[in-house]
């Protein structure tokens, strides 16, 4: 069934790319486990495929629904979230500035800093949500902005088309790791945004069973770019995990539905506990960006972070004694985890970056999954003691 930018995105999710296979009607795209395509003589290739580096039906496939989900033209997949990140610095040469928001997950900062430094290109924190830091922090070398909305841990929120317009004013690409929020709940590219990344080993996976990325634009000439990267660098994803994806991007609205309904019971109930000191979860009004984030997104997410009382101690004593939550890096699975970031996710930011963030020994990240939340509320009440 042909799909539409009218249709609905449940609609979109299931049918958006894919169509049941011409030779035997299989309504799930076939699972086109091979590496290359016989040709009918040298250069004369059958249909549209050469070797599966390149391309592949069932990755193009999915390609094509993430980037429909995204409202893009153009999808690329990739072998993780951070392997897509990397594919869009070697946009950059040596001697140009990147802009980077200060709260973004730990390994995206340590490959912003650690990798792509080592080869001459900078990267400046900034903390997207002071526009005017975002202006003061512009000049001719930089070329890209890259941020994190909401960000990893501690859930700010940026004005996307307010970050946009600085980065078209100055020429700048505008690069939005769209991971927390996923498509379900904000589409960078029609804010203003250049490129959309993924970790899809998230909310898009959403099963904690792959490891995967992908990036979305709308621009024709920005798109080969990237798929020339692609391409020589070969970080693909295999065609297995490609399956996987398909299959769950079909539940994404769905799950994410139940995801934020969760998550915004979880955050009330929290913000009320006498152990935990603060709550940070962008739909409660609490939250510093709340209208913001009211405004751009139709919903909150899955992701809480909290500060409990205490300090190490208390937080390790609750990360060992929760059941349905699993103590474990990674999130956006139907599953619930827990996990310490100073400890575990962020660990590679640096100890003053992360003073700096809040990101101390009392924060706890929790991803919300989707069992009975009286089950979840009632499993954190016991580890909180
Ligand atoms: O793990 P990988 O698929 O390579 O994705 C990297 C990545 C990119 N962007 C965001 C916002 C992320 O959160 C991640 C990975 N994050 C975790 C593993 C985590 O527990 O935060």
């Amino acid at each position: 069934m042909q799909v539409s930018k009218n249709h609905a995105f449940g609609t979109r999710a299931i049918h958006a790319g894919q169509r049941p296979d011409p030779t035997t009607g299989a309504i799930m795209t076939p699972i086109y486990q091979t590496s290359t395509y016989v040709q009918q003589s040298p250069g004369k290739i059958i249909g549209e495929y050469d070797y599966s580096r390149a391309a592949n039906p069932t990755r193009a496939a999915l390609e094509a629904n993430l980037a429909d989900l995204e409202g893009g033209k153009f999808g690329l997949c990739f072998s993780s979230g951070v392997a897509a990140t990397g594919v869009v610095l070697h946009l950059l040469s040596t001697g140009d500035k990147v802009l980077l928001g200060d709260d973004v997950y730990g390994g995206t900062n340590r490959l912003f800093h650690r990798v792509f430094g080592q080869l001459g290109i900078e990267t400046v924190l900034v903390d997207m949500t002071d526009l005017d830091a975002v202006k003061a922090a512009m000049d001719d070398k930089v070329k890209l902005i890259w941020l994190e909305t909401p960000t990893n841990p501690t859930l700010k929120i940026t004005d996307i088309k307010a970050v946009a317009e600085i980065a078209k004013a100055n020429d700048v690409i505008l690069a939005v790791d769209n991971t927390f929020a996923t498509p379900y709940l904000q589409n960078p590219l029609a804010l203003g945004a250049d490129i959309v990344c993924h970790s899809t080993t998230k909310y898009i996976g959403g099963h904690s069973d792959s490891i995967g990325g992908a990036l979305i634009t709308n621009d024709p000439d920005l798109h080969q770019r990237l798929k020339f990267i692609q391409l020589s660098e070969g970080a693909v994803p295999g065609i297995m995990e490609c399956f996987l994806l398909l299959r769950s991007t079909k539940t994404l609205h769905v799950r994410m539905q139940r995801h934020c309904e969760n998550a915004m019971k979880v955050a009330k109930h929290l913000e009320a506990h006498p152990k935990v000191e603060s709550v940070i979860y962008p739909g409660l009004e609490s939250h510093p960006q709340h209208e913001l984030a009211k405004a751009q997104m139709p919903g909150f997410g899955g992701m809480i972070t909290i500060y409990i009382k205490g300090g190490l101690e208390e937080s390790r004593s609750m990360l060992e004694k929760t059941r349905f939550f699993a103590c474990a890096e990674s999130l956006g699975g139907v599953e619930s985890l827990i996990e310490h970031p100073a400890i575990m996710t962020h660990a590679s930011v640096p100890a003053d970056q992360r003073a700096k963030l809040g990101i101390s020994d009392n924060l706890v990240r929790l991803s919300v999954g989707i069992e009975g939340v009286e089950d979840l509320i009632a499993d954190l009440d016991q580890a909180l003691g």
